[in-house]
């Protein structure tokens, strides 16, 4: 039998991910903690249902091409199963009128070593999303004897995870990142709440962001699950709506991580990285001011990379700036057009999920 699942970062050299798929998906209804990352200008405020077909079909052709992309750079591609997300999601805590997508599983899966861990997601219509996946996990289970198949403590999202009255939406942006930087966000502390994208492994170490999506009470979760780990709390407070760390602090290789020169991760947080010889450099500004319709992220999936070993890395295929700063810091690019699949979920780090890469559990900050 073989051994299928192993990784304990994003750069050192991948051979097999998960890459998902658009079908299916669908704008969900608002719900306590969505309406906080949907900009008040967003088109899509106010608006839910199933996605419109003609960008379901965009969306997957791009994601079959870095499919290929990936396969001739030798990696083995794994799609999950799509479910039908345009009906109610409930349980004996709420109900919500749909679910999502399957189409980033970052935000579900993390991968530590030779575990694959469904995430607690903080959004309702992201409560049975994890099941895309299931079908992967099982035959991971089958033919990879080391594989721990796990599932995080499955939060209640009961009204009491929430702050009712945090959204209002005359908020102004500079209101938002005062709020940012009191590390006061949607949710409540009654149970761990996060989603897998808010964490970045390092080997020994996970610097989880603390924002929208991921509570407090998960970074406790961390700790006391992984004690051989050492787990650091992370925030950006120069990020409106903080939800996920791949398009804010991104390592390309053991010593070198691009840092979103926007959000600023405070003094106290790089000394580790500087303590440790690491380079941290800001982030080429993105080619787009606007990200593309129907999108919930930012123009900063500029830099949210696909790492494939310490010297290669894919880009989306616009974005030019990025594309020229990864030329000049060593690394091959290859570039790959992503911008209709954006709207489903986020970039190409978003779209994937880590089974195997080589390496081990190294120390990066010993
Ligand atoms: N899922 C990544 C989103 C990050 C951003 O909007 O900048």
């Amino acid at each position: 039998m073989a051994k299928i699942v192993n990784s304990w970062n994003d750069f050192d050299p991948l051979k097999r991910v998960i890459l998902g798929r658009a079908d299916n998906s669908v704008i969900p209804p608002e719900e306590p903690a969505t309406s906080e990352k949907v900009p008040i200008d967003s088109e899509m405020r106010g608006m839910w249902g199933p996605r419109p077909t003609e960008t379901v079909e965009k969306a997957n052709a791009q994601l079959d091409y870095l499919a290929k992309v990936l396969q001739d750079n030798g990696v083995v591609v794994d799609r999950p199963t799509p479910l039908q997300w345009n009906q109610a999601i409930v349980t004996p805590d709420f109900r919500t009128d749909s679910g999502f997508t399957q189409m980033p599983p970052r935000d579900i899966l993390l991968t530590v070593g030779n575990e694959i861990m469904a995430s607690a997601n903080s959004f309702r219509c992201r409560y049975f999303e994890y099941l895309a996946y299931w079908d992967l996990m099982g035959q991971y289970f089958e033919e990879d004897p080391e594989f721990k198949w796990t599932q995080a403590p499955r939060p209640r999202l009961t009204d009491k995870s929430y702050k009712h009255n945090y959204y209002d939406e005359r908020i102004t942006i500079e209101e938002r990142l005062e709020r940012t930087a009191a590390k006061d966000f949607v949710t409540t502390e009654v149970e761990p709440m996060w989603d897998a994208a808010d964490v970045m492994r390092l080997g020994r170490d996970l610097f989880i962001q603390h924002g929208l999506t991921t509570n407090r009470k998960a970074m406790e979760w961390f700790k006391r699950y992984y004690p051989d780990l050492r787990v650091h709390a992370v925030n950006f407070p120069g990020d409106p709506y903080p939800i996920h760390i791949d398009a804010t602090f991104v390592p390309l290789r053991p010593g070198l991580i691009i840092n979103n020169p926007q959000r600023r991760l405070p003094e106290e947080q790089r000394k580790i990285f500087e303590a440790n010889d690491w380079q941290i450099v800001d982030a080429a500004q993105p080619a787009h001011e606007t990200p593309p319709p129907l999108c919930y992220s930012s123009v900063w999936l500029s830099m949210n990379c696909l790492v494939l070993d310490h010297k290669t890395v894919i880009c989306e295929a616009s974005e030019v700036h990025q594309m020229e700063q990864m030329d000049k810091l060593g690394m091959n690019v290859i570039p790959v057009p992503f911008r209709d699949a954006y709207p489903f979920g986020g970039g190409l780090h978003c779209a994937t999920a880590d089974v195997y890469r080589e390496g081990g559990k190294e120390d990066y900050f010993p």
